[in-house]
């Protein structure tokens, strides 16, 4: 097939599993088309079938600092479906995708050319976002108009049913992980200089946004910093960034947390790493939480959404109410225990291979052949 995939390019996790789940189709020799503003951060290998057209939104003096990308990329999604003569649009992240989808599908009918829409909901689109009264309206119709609707997790799928009047079927597909590049590699040097005394690594992966509560990730840290050796690693940056610093000097702990900032190669942190912290107030499903298990890394989290549905409370780590520290600390403790360590360490990797990408990415060819038969 040929399908356009819409997405944000950034390294967030709904960008990160459209490019993931492009890269796959292309290499099953289908031709993969990446619509959006820059080359996505994943997509940095040469493939014949992979893509990239970029969207470009003019400056004008009247749009000030609201340039309409949707417009843009509604055009774009026109010129491309025209031109590359896709069979099939998947756009990932309801906002502005789905209804700059919307508005490129009734262009193209009245050019008599039909194409079919898959719109895959990722989570802060529907729970924080999307919600909100600016922009429900729009999410509602978007979403009502897609030929076909996925969720990342059941519980994205609920939470989509009850903020919005939904009037379809939601398939759920959860996110998925390369175990070829996921899995844990022989770094003993780099522990060796981030852990000089054996102490245990604890790794957090985010964007820093409040709704992961970077707050926790520190406290539950300090709990159990208080109780065996240990050191926190940091991946990522975002607005909580300068409040964590000031946390971590209020705690005195400075010497033991280093914050690496954005990087590529997360598998080769995760592969130090002795657990992975995920309080998080919101989370459609933790893609990263599922590629630190690929890496057998047990998982310290929240139960907040669709967590629970990945991290198995006591067999791959443990998940405790949003916000309750102590319990995280006391759950990490127990897990880091050397006679236990082991047993997480491998329940985690089987059950990351539940997720392997050869077993979900047909999950997605399915929803495009049913989305194709449908003729609106
Ligand atoms: O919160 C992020 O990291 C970004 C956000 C996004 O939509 O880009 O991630 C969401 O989608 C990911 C991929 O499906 C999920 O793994 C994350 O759980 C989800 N984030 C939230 O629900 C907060």
């Amino acid at each position: 097939m040929k399908i356009g995939i819409v997405c944000y390019p950034t390294f967030g996790g709904s960008g990160v599993v459209a490019t993931e789940l492009g890269k796959a189709l292309a290499q099953k020799g289908h031709q993969i088309h990446f619509i959006t503003y820059t080359q996505p951060v994943r997509l940095n290998f040469f493939n014949e079938n992979l893509f990239f057209h970029a969207v470009y939104v003019p400056t004008y003096p009247l749009f000030q600092q609201y340039p309409p990308y949707e417009l843009a990329l509604a055009s774009k999604m026109v010129d491309v479906v025209l031109h590359e003569k896709l069979d099939i649009l998947h756009v990932h992240y309801a906002i502005p995708h789905a209804s700059a989808a919307y508005m490129a599908k009734r262009i193209l009918a009245s050019k008599n050319i039909h194409i079919p829409v898959v719109t895959t909901l990722h989570g802060t689109d529907i729970t924080l976002v999307g919600k909100d009264a600016s922009f429900e309206p729009v999410v509602t119709f978007s979403i009502n108009e897609s030929d076909v609707v996925t969720t990342v997790s059941e519980s994205l799928k609920q939470d989509t049913y009850a903020h919005f009047d939904i009037k379809k079927e939601i398939y759920v597909i959860p996110n998925f992980i390369d175990l070829e590049r996921f899995k844990k590699q022989e770094k003993n040097h780099f522990k060796k200089a981030i852990c000089p005394n054996d102490e245990k690594l604890l790794v957090h992966i985010s964007n820093f946004r409040k709704v992961k509560r970077m707050h926790d990730v520190v406290s539950t840290f300090d709990l159990v910093r208080k109780e065996i050796p240990a050191k926190l690693l940091l991946i990522g940056d975002g607005p909580e960034r300068v409040n964590l610093e000031i946390q971590c000097r209020e705690l005195g702990i400075t010497d033991d947390v280093r914050m690496l900032g954005k990087l590529d190669a997360v598998e080769e942190v995760l592969s130090i790493a002795d657990l992975f912290l995920m309080p998080s107030e919101s989370e459609s499903f933790g893609l990263s939480a599922l590629e630190a298990m690929a890496c057998e890394v047990p998982v310290i989290s929240s139960d907040a959404g669709g967590i629970p549905e990945l991290n198995l409370n006591g067999v791959t780590g443990f998940t405790s109410k949003i916000g309750d520290v102590q319990d995280m600390a006391k759950n990490s403790l127990f897990v880091l225990q050397d006679d236990q360590l082991p047993i997480f360490r491998a329940n985690a990797l089987a059950r990351a291979k539940e997720f392997d990408l050869i077993n979900i990415v047909p999950y997605y060819e399915n929803v495009y052949e049913i989305a194709s038969a449908i003729k609106k």
